[in-house]
């Protein structure tokens, strides 16, 4: 399989006098759109930090790798000090040896006339082949991120082909739609968005997600005594959540990009850092069926805590009301009825 590498190890490999052990981090998909925003900013230190050195491993489609030259011309061309050395390949074996972060972006789209089912099933595949290739060359302690869609379910079948390795070092993300969330709810109220907190988006990564607002915080106060028009909220605000991603393709005739690149970023860097007390961040993990009455085994997004030792909690004892408990249930319904289509690659 051909790849190439490039090696920058001689131009600055010691950061402000002080050597840290680089970090590998794989990224699939990596002649992508959500890539070519992703990986110059992971180069610049924006996800891992100012003082980390990255060494970068960019996995492809062999159609692809000319393309995928071009971006690893163009990182170069950055000259970013923190990169250690570019790896671009085709080959996962290759592209996963000794990652600590997978970064799993790259996956089919759905053309025109194709089901769910159908589409699951061929990007299903890709996650079997990767699931393995991680478990057999990544680090050991290494974590998986999944982008690509539809990532809830491509995330659960990466986990249970990724033999031997821990199931919690799973992720799918859902960052992206709380922003969205948080954004919508900051133009009603007319605050900066940094004024929304505690926002969770329960369930999958689709039009079934359910943007908490019951829980959600506006300057410290709950988002129904700063919003009083509660009809929009469960109307209009659900619905603009769940359906941003096609209104961007609508607008834009193309799906989102730099936004899923910064929700990704975000996601690590939550992933890697302390949560600020009393707040919460939404990402997909595995369900053990003790919390929040949803089903285990699934792949669902959950209020997640990052704690000071680099562990991450499930945040506990959330209320749920009537309305919001609907909304989950219904979105995990189509997390269980996507894990029922895929049962063979599991
Ligand atoms: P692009 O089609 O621009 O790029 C995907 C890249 O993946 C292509 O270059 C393709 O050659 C590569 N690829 C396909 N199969 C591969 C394989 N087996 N190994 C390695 N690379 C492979 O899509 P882009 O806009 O970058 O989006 C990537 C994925 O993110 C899509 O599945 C998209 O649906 C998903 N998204 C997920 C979001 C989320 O919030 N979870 C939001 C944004 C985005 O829609």
């Amino acid at each position: 399989m051909p790849h190439f590498v490039v090696d920058s190890t001689r131009r600055q490999s010691i950061i402000n006098g002080v050597m840290k052990t680089p970090v590998t981090v794989t990224v699939t998909g990596a002649a992508g759109n959500i890539s070519y925003s992703l990986l110059f900013r992971i180069a610049a230190g924006e996800m891992l930090g100012a003082d980390q050195p990255i060494v970068l491993k960019l996995l492809e489609i062999t159609p692809c790798l000319d393309k995928l030259k071009g971006v690893v011309m163009e990182l170069e061309d950055c000259a970013f000090p923190l990169v250690q050395e570019i790896v671009a390949t085709d080959d996962p074996a290759v592209a996963f040896k000794d990652a600590n972060w997978c970064m799993l972006v790259g996956s089919v789209p759905r053309k025109a006339g194709m089901e769910r089912k159908d589409l699951l099933g061929i990007n299903g595949k890709v996650f079997v082949g990767q699931g393995k290739a991680i478990a057999e060359n990544a680090a050991p302690d290494c974590k998986v991120f999944v982008v690509g869609n539809p990532c809830n379910t491509n995330c659960l079948i990466a986990l249970h082909n990724a033999t031997g390795m821990p199931k919690e070092n799973f992720f799918a993300m859902t960052q992206l739609d709380e922003y969205r969330a948080k954004s919508q709810l900051a133009a009603k109220a007319g605050v900066p968005v940094a004024a929304v907190t505690n926002m969770v988006i329960w369930g999958n990564h689709s039009s079934t997600q359910y943007p908490d607002f019951t829980n959600a915080k506006i300057n410290g106060k709950p988002v129904t005594d700063v919003i009083s028009d509660i009809e929009w909220l469960k109307g209009d605000f659900i619905k603009t959540v769940q359906q941003r991603g096609a209104a961007i393709i609508q607008a834009r005739g193309a799906s989102s990009a730099a936004s899923a690149a910064n929700a990704a970023l975000m996601t690590i860097k939550n992933l890697v850092t302390p949560t600020p007390e009393g707040d919460w961040f939404s990402v997909s993990s595995i369900t053990d069926g003790t919390k929040y009455g949803l089903p285990a085994g699934i792949i669902c997004s959950q209020p997640t805590r990052t704690n000071a030792d680099g562990t991450h909690t499930i945040v506990e004892g959330l209320p749920i009301d009537e309305f919001s408990r609907a909304k989950i249930d219904a979105t995990c319904q189509e997390l269980l009825a996507e894990r029922a289509d895929i049962k063979d690659l599991l």
